[in-house]
């Protein structure tokens, strides 16, 4: 069995480019046109808006439920950011109220009663169908893992690195973490009679289908190796010890844990499984590298996620001058726990060692603070920098693709002193 989607990858475009492998639902010209069209996305609406948000909200997203007041979010297109500002103080789990939500369309209206999940494919014995109370009686498992856009932090390849990239505009506010109960993939896969030749698993969702630059592209689903569905995918069924809420996928979710939030599909309604590799758009044309420093056909599949912080602060927040003021921030890592976060309040030049108020956790964050008491009044930069167990520090620049994945730099944050 392959273990890692870098290595497999290059199996998998091997096979599709000589036809074995399916990419259902796009032909080669539509993948090629679909590259042209990527960068389309943020102009492109989806999928119906239903009646959403509350009626007092400024600014609701078509196709989000859960109320989004202006304190706590930043509406772009069918998403809503998390503004930082708002979780200072929040604990180690972002509450699901404040949680990002990013729909390629529209949150469907889905009722647990009648839900099913159909496992399906010649990877399988034969077809299976569970139930919300079949996952239910099955053991569960709980554990604590961010969801995060592979596109969080994007316009920062613009504002910091001058750079134009297609995409949701996300500031960092595009993760959250939360307490995730439900039960593992792997042993749904086995009690549906998964082969011991099968090799990729792909789910999808039972939002409306996604149509980009006027290609229908099916409904939301990418495939994952086997050998990760089989080591710490979830199919979770609560967040934060409540059942799943409309917008994060109710009833149930994937969850894949340090993964670019795609494979999390949210309202999961099928899943695939297949003795030959799968294709989808959002493991071909979208979720890669493309660009300069890549090959033409892209990276390979995106996987885990950057390392990134962030200080619990609006942009151009104030500080007054000769007072002590406690800074506090997040600092988070797909690539292992986070080890080590240095803060910079002078731009970039001087950098010391934030205490760490959590122990650090794989596919998780930590939360830090420092003081601070500026001197001199005007405009001031704060700069995060946190170190992973892998030993990554995040860099000054991230390397440049046409989609805006995976930012990872140091992001200066500009605030002002005040007299
Ligand atoms: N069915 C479905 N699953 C989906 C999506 C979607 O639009 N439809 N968006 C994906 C993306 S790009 C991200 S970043 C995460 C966001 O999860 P959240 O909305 O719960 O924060 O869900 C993923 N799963
Ligand atoms: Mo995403």
């Amino acid at each position: 069995m392959t273990t890692d989607e870098r290595a497999y990858d290059r199996v998998r475009r091997g096979q599709w480019r000589s036809g074995i492998a399916r990419a259902e639902g796009i032909d080669r010209r539509d993948l090629l046109r679909l590259l042209a069209a990527a960068g389309a996305l943020t102009a492109v609406g989806g999928g119906a808006a239903h009646a959403a948000g509350a009626a007092d909200d400024p600014d609701p997203a078509p196709g989000i439920v859960k109320p989004l007041p202006a304190d706590q979010f930043t509406v772009r297109g069918t998403n809503a950011e998390t503004r930082w500002s708002a979780l200072r103080g929040t604990g180690y789990h972002t509450p699901a109220e404040l949680f990002f939500v990013r729909n390629h369309t529209a949150t469907p209206a889905i009722d647990a009663d009648d839900w099913r999940l159909t496992l399906w494919g010649d990877g399988l014995r034969g077809d299976a169908e569970f139930g919300l109370d079949d996952l239910r009686a099955l053991p569960a498992t709980e554990r604590s893992a961010f969801v995060e856009c592979a596109g969080n932090g994007r316009s920062h390849y613009t504002t910091q690195q001058g750079e134009t990239v297609s995409g949701t505009a996300w500031t960092l506010g595009a993760i959250g973490v939360a307490r995730w109960r439900g039960v593992r993939l792997s042993e749904v896969l086995r009690r549906a009679g998964l082969r011991r030749d099968a090799v990729d698993v792909m789910p999808r969702g039972l939002d409306a289908d996604f149509v980009s630059g006027g290609v229908n592209l099916g409904g939301i689903r990418r495939p994952l190796p086997l050998a990760k569905a089989l080591d710490d995918v979830l199919l979770a069924y609560e967040m934060n010890g409540e059942p799943l809420p409309p917008d994060h996928g109710h009833p149930v979710r994937v969850l894949v844990p340090s993964w670019a939030g795609i494979a999390s599909i949210k309202w999961v309604g099928d899943i695939e499984v297949s003795r030959q590799p799968l294709y989808s758009p959002w493991n071909t044309d979208l979720y890669r590298l493309f660009g300069p420093d890549f090959p033409p056909e892209g990276s390979e599949p995106l996987t885990r996620q950057t390392v990134k912080s962030a200080f619990e602060l609006d942009a151009g927040a104030s500080f007054a001058a000769h007072r002590t003021h406690r800074l506090t921030g997040r600092s988070w890592s797909g690539g292992g726990s986070v080890r080590r976060v240095e803060i910079s309040t002078d731009g970039g030049a001087g950098w010391r060692r934030v205490r760490l108020l959590d122990a650090p956790r794989e596919g998780g964050w930590v939360r830090w603070s420092a003081e601070w008491t500026p001197t001199e009044p005007g405009p001031a930069e704060l700069l995060a920098r946190a170190t992973d167990s892998a030993g990554t520090t995040q860099p000054e620049r991230s390397v440049f693709n046409e989609q805006g994945y995976l930012f990872g730099a140091v992001v200066r944050h500009p605030v002002t002193v005040t007299a």
